[in-house]
C-alpha cells in the first residue's frame, strides 16, 4: 500500500523573504525515511499553504506542518482544517519542540528536535498500522501527544552522529540558482537571544567529502551560487582548510561562488585564505552592536567591537562582501548605545544589513527574561513574535526599559534609511544581484505559485514536477 504524506510549511505567503528558498525540512525528513525505513512504499506532496481544495486532491494519509514561533498560528489554523477532514497531524520544527505546552487539540503527535530518526519510527507505524492508538507509539523517544486530556512527553530522542546525517532529498521542491546547503548541525557559541544554538544538542560538522557530494549534486541541476546556511560555518577551522583545498582541487571554484556565515573573531588571514581559495563572494556576520557593553551582553565575553571592526576590514580587503545583522532593543540599551550601532553601521564598509529588534524567541533567556516580567506565556498570540519588525511595529514585545515604543519606531527608522542607502550602494556590484531578481519574479508571481503542490512519487524518483497549480 503507498502511503501519502503531505508535508505543509507555514510561511508568510507575501513574505518575498520566507520564499526565497525552497525549504529542506520535508527533504531532510524524506532521506530519513530512506535511511531509517526502506521498505515503504511513499508519495510525497509539499505545500506552502493548506487549504480544502489541496487536501481533496491530494487525499493525505498524514498531514506533516512544520512551524517557528512567529508562524504557529497558520500552524495551529492548519492543523485544525486537516482534522476537520480527518487527516492525521504531525507537528515538528523548533516552535514545538521548545514548547511542547502549545500543542493544539488538532495536532495528533508533535515531535521534539531533530526529525529523521523520530519521524520515520512514527511513520513506520502509522503506514503499517490500520487503527492507531496511543499505545503504540509511546515507545518512540521524542514526541509529545495528548493522552485523556493529560500531556505527554516522552524520553528525549538521541542525536544523529555526523556520519548519520543524510543528505536532504531536494528532488520535491527542485532548487534554485542560488542554493543553500548544511554542512554542520548546531553551534558552540551560545548567543543570549538565539534558539538554534539550544536546539541542535552538540555540534556535529559533516566531513568535506560529504559536502562535495552534495555540491555536485546542487550543480547538476545548474546552480550558480551556494551558500552555506550553518550557524558557524567556518567554526572548525581544520575542516574548513580541508573544505577549501577539496573545492580548489576539483575545480569547483572556477564555477560556483559561495557564501557562508561567520563570526567575527575567528576571522583572521589564514580564515580569509581559505575562503578565498573556496571563492566565497559574500560573508554574513552576526555583528548585533556596535557598543561594548551591549555587544557583550548579547554574544557573552569573548568578543568586542574592534573584532567586529577588525573582521569588516580584513573581509572588505580581501574583496569579500560583508553583510551583516544588528540588534537593537536590549532591555536597558539606552539611546546612546544604539546610535553607536548605527554609527557602526554609517562607519563600516557594510553592504547590505538587517536591524532587528530584540525579539523573546523561546528556548533561549531572553524568553526566560520576557517570561518573568509577564510580557510572554504559552498562550500567546504568535504572530507578535514576528522578527520583522517592519510587519509589527505595533504589536511586537517592547523589552526595552529605557525606549517607549514611540522611540524605538522612530530609531528604527533612521536605521531602516540607512540600511536602505547602504543597499543602493552596494547592489550594483553585489553578486547577490540574483536575489533582487528572485524578488521581483516573486513579486509578480506570488498570488499565483503559492498555492502550488508539488509532487513526488516515491524516493528514488526524480521527474518529480509540480503537478497541480489549484
Ligand atoms: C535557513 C533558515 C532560513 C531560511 C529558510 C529557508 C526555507 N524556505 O525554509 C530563510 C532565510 C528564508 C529563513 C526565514 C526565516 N527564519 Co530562519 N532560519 C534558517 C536556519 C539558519 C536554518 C533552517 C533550516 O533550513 N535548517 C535545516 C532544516 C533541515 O532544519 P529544520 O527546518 O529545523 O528541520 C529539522 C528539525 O527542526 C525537524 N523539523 C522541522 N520541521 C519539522 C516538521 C516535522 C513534522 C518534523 C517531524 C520534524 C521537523 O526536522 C528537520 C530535520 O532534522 C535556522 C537556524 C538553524 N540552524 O536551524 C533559522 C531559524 C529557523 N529561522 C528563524 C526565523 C525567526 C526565521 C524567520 C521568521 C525570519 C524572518 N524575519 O522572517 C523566517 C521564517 C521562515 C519560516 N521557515 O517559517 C529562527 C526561528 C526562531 C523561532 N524560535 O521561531 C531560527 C531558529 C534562527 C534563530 N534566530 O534562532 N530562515
Amino acid at each position: 500500500m503507498v502511503y501519502k504524506i503531505l508535508f505543509v510549511d507555514t510561511i508568510d505567503l507575501l513574505s518575498d523573504f520566507e520564499n526565497r528558498y525552497f525549504p529542506l525540512w520535508p527533504g531532510y525528513l524524506i532521506a530519513g525515511l530512506k535511511k531509517f525505513d526502506p521498505d515503504q512504499s511513499y508519495e510525497f506532496g509539499y505545500v506552502k499553504t493548506l487549504s480544502v481544495p489541496i487536501i481533496k486532491n491530494f487525499k493525505p494519509d498524514v498531514v506533516v506542518i512544520s512551524s517557528v514561533s512567529q508562524n504557529f498560528e497558520r500552524a495551529k489554523q492548519f492543523a485544525k482544517l486537516a482534522k476537520e477532514s480527518d487527516i492525521f497531524v504531525i507537528i515538528g520544527g523548533i516552535h514545538i519542540s521548545f514548547l511542547p505546552t502549545t500543542l493544539t487539540e488538532h495536532m495528533d503527535v508533535g515531535i521534539i528536535g531533530e526529525g529523521e530518526k523520530t519521524f520515520s519510527e512514527l511513520i513506520n507505524i502509522l503506514s503499517r498500522t490500520d487503527i492507531y492508538s496511543k499505545n503504540v507509539i509511546k515507545n518512540i523517544k521524542g514526541i509529545c501527544y495528548y493522552e485523556q486530556g493529560q500531556l505527554i512527553i516522552t524520553d528525549k530522542q538521541e542525536i544523529l552522529k555526523d556520519s548519520e546525517i543524510p543528505h536532504p532529498f531536494r528532488m520535491l521542491v527542485g532548487s534554485r540558482k542560488h542554493d543553500y546547503i548544511f554542512s554542520s548541525r548546531g553551534c558552540p557559541f551560545k548567543c543570549v537571544f538565539c534558539s538554534t544554538c539550544r536546539y541542535w544538542g552538540s555540534t556535529r560538522w559533516l566531513s568535506p567529502e560529504f559536502i562535495i557530494e552534495e555540491i555536485y549534486e546542487l550543480m547538476k541541476n545548474d546552480v550558480k551560487i551556494i551558500s552555506f546556511y550553518d550557524d558557524l560555518f567556518i567554526g572548525n577551522k581544520p575542516r574548513l582548510k580541508e573544505i577549501a583545498d577539496l573545492i580548489d582541487q576539483k575545480g569547483i571554484n572556477k564555477k560556483i561562488q559561495f557564501t557562508c556565515s561567520a563570526r567575527a573573531n575567528l576571522i583572521d588571514d589564514e580564515t580569509i585564505g581559505y575562503l578565498k581559495k573556496m571563492n566565497v563572494v559574500a560573508v554574513g556576520l552576526g555583528l548585533e552592536s556596535g557598543n561594548q557593553r551591549i555587544l557583550r551582553y548579547l554574544k557573552g565575553e569573548n568578543i568586542g567591537v574592534e573584532d567586529n571592526k577588525k573582521a569588516v576590514c580584513l573581509l572588505h580587503n580581501a574583496n569579500i562582501q560583508v553583510n551583516a545583522s544588528f540588534i537593537i532593543g536590549s532591555p536597558d540599551e539606552t539611546i546612546e548605545e544604539m546610535l553607536d550601532t548605527y554609527n557602526f553601521i554609517k562607519n563600516n564598509k557594510l553592504s547590505f544589513t538587517e536591524i532587528f529588534l530584540l525579539v523573546p524567541f523561546p528556548g533561549t533567556p531572553i524568553w526566560d527574561l520576557a517570561k518573568d516580567r509577564g510580557l510572554v506565556s504559552d498562550n500567546i498570540n504568535w504572530d507578535v513574535l514576528n522578527s520583522n519588525f517592519e510587519k509589527n511595529m505595533k504589536s511586537a514585545i517592547i523589552l526595552s526599559t529605557k525606549l517607549t515604543r514611540k522611540e524605538i519606531i522612530k530609531i528604527y527608522k533612521k536605521f531602516r534609511r540607512l540600511r536602505f542607502y547602504k543597499a543602493i550602494i552596494a547592489l550594483p556590484k553585489s553578486p547577490l544581484k540574483i536575489d533582487a531578481l528572485q524578488m521581483i519574479i516573486f513579486f509578480l508571481n506570488r498570488f499565483r505559485k503559492n498555492t502550488k503542490l508539488f509532487y513526488a512519487k516515491n524516493i528514488d524518483d526524480d521527474s518529480i514536477s509540480d503537478r497541480a497549480a489549484l
